[in-house]
């Protein structure tokens, strides 16, 4: 299949990007490669050395004598991403491209509109560009689990059947997220819902939950194919962040009394999900919504698994529960169906002490390039403006902003 990959350059998306091509699908991957100059503004990099996106294709090419095409642009500009859906034909379109750091949507005012911004016009340029030159295209968007937020009762896959007044209906799950990023993925899959009904549309929405890892059998082949691994307050995910926090001797971050659950996988399941969704095209009309992750887990239990594999590596690590920059609730009922993809043949990778081991040994492997004025929180959810070291721009200004 031809499968354009929205965001090939970010974090999920460049080991997507590898691992359709070494399962035999034409690539091509469109990014603006903004993520990069996130890392100017907020002063940080990377703790895995990254190369620049023509080296890592090069390398591709030499490793495994497949081609990845590459089209630099902004789905924000109808002209380049019409062009570039014109000129290929995809089968399938991945999207990824989008800003997805809640705290970076929480910095303030700007970075709450460029990142709404961002999100809901490029999709929906992606929704008309499919809709007038590849109408049979499969959309394969990236969502995520916060879209549901924590609600006291099951979280369904996508839609929930509810009796009311004696009658029923099946109907779109409720949405209550956590951040304005995270709303914007909210509205995302309402333009996507929409999209399908009126024009037959057919599209998946991956409700992904956090990810973790790095390496990926594709990645591993040559120094040059790293992918990024973020661990920032900003980017890093959590349990990125607790493992380089042990490699460093900085105590582990739980934020509040850390009893936030959340739905995690494995970057290894990440790529796979993405292939099954692909390889398995919704129906044309359908809306089709699957959960993305493998385990559930508290920060709490996190840090603690953190503190016993680096205990078994010969280095004490410790917790600190710090006050929560972030307004969410910290005790609360979770459970999350997630049958979809593992009825598709996922296998997952879980998460034990082999995984850990090796979480860790990158974050120590890389340990100087860790900055540590970087990793305590100062984005706050009830500030609402800028008070600490993240400047005052977002990355792509514009003047609407
Ligand atoms: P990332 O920031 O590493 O990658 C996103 C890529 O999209 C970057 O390379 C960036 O340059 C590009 N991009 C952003 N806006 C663009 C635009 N307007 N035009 C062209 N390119 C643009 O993020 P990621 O971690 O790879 O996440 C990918 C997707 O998966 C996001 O949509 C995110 O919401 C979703 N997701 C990520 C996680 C996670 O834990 N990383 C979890 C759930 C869902
Ligand atoms: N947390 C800590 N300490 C830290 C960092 C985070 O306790 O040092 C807590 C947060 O308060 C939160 C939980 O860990 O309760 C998860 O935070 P996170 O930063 O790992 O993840 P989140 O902000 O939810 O965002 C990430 C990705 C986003 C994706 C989302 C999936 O950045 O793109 O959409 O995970 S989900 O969480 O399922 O919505």
């Amino acid at each position: 299949m031809k499968v354009l990959v929205l965001g090939g350059d970010g974090y999920c998306g460049w080991p997507t990007s590898l691992h359709l091509s070494d399962a035999g699908h034409e690539v091509v991957i469109v990014d603006n490669c903004v993520r990069r100059q996130i890392d100017h503004e907020l002063a940080t990099q990377s703790l895995t050395p990254i190369t620049d996106m023509k080296q890592r294709v090069k390398a591709w090419q030499e490793v495994s004598g497949q081609t990845i095409a590459v089209e630099f642009g902004d789905l924000l500009d109808w002209e380049f991403i019409s062009d570039v859906v014109r000129r290929h034909q995809p089968d399938a379109i991945v999207h990824f491209a989008e800003q997805r750091a809640a705290p970076y949507s929480m910095i303030d005012r700007r970075h709450a509109v460029y990142t709404q911004h961002n999100n809901v016009v490029g999709n929906l340029n992606v929704l008309f560009a499919i809709q007038e030159f590849v109408p049979e295209c499969h959309l394969v968007k990236l969502g995520t689990m916060g879209e549901y937020g924590q609600p006291n009762i099951d979280i369904e896959e996508g839609y929930i059947e509810i009796e009311h007044n004696g009658r029923k209906d099946v109907l779109p799950y409720p949405k209550q997220p956590g951040s304005w990023y995270h709303l914007s993925k909210v509205h995302d899959s309402h333009n996507i819902a929409f999209a399908c009904r009126i024009w037959g549309m057919r599209a998946t929405d991956l409700n992904q939950g956090v990810v973790y890892g790095t390496v990926t059998p594709q990645t591993e082949r040559d120094p040059r194919l790293i992918n990024r691994f973020d661990y920032e307050e900003v980017f890093g995910t959590v349990l990125n962040r607790f493992c380089i926090q042990a490699a460093i001797g900085h105590p582990l971050t739980v934020y509040g009394k850390g009893g936030q659950i959340r739905g995690f996988l494995d970057i290894r399941d990440t790529v796979r999900c993405i292939e099954l969704a692909v390889e398995n095209p919704a129906e044309f009309g359908e809306f089709r919504v699957f959960n993305q992750f493998t385990e559930e887990f508290s920060v709490n239990q996190l840090a603690e698994m953190v503190v016993e594999a680096a205990g078994k590596l010969g280095f004490e690590a410790r917790i600190d529960n710090i006050p929560n920059p972030r307004v969410e609730k910290e005790e609360h009922y979770y459970n999350a169906k997630r049958t979809k993809l593992l009825d598709l043949g996922l296998q997952p990778h879980y998460l034990g002490d082999s995984l850990l081991d090796s979480l860790l040994n990158i974050a120590l492997e890389y340990r100087d390039r860790i900055d540590p004025d970087v990793v305590m929180p100062s984005v706050d959810w009830r500030e609402g403006r800028a008070k600490q070291r993240v400047h005052k721009a977002p990355a792509q200004p514009s003047a609407s902003l």
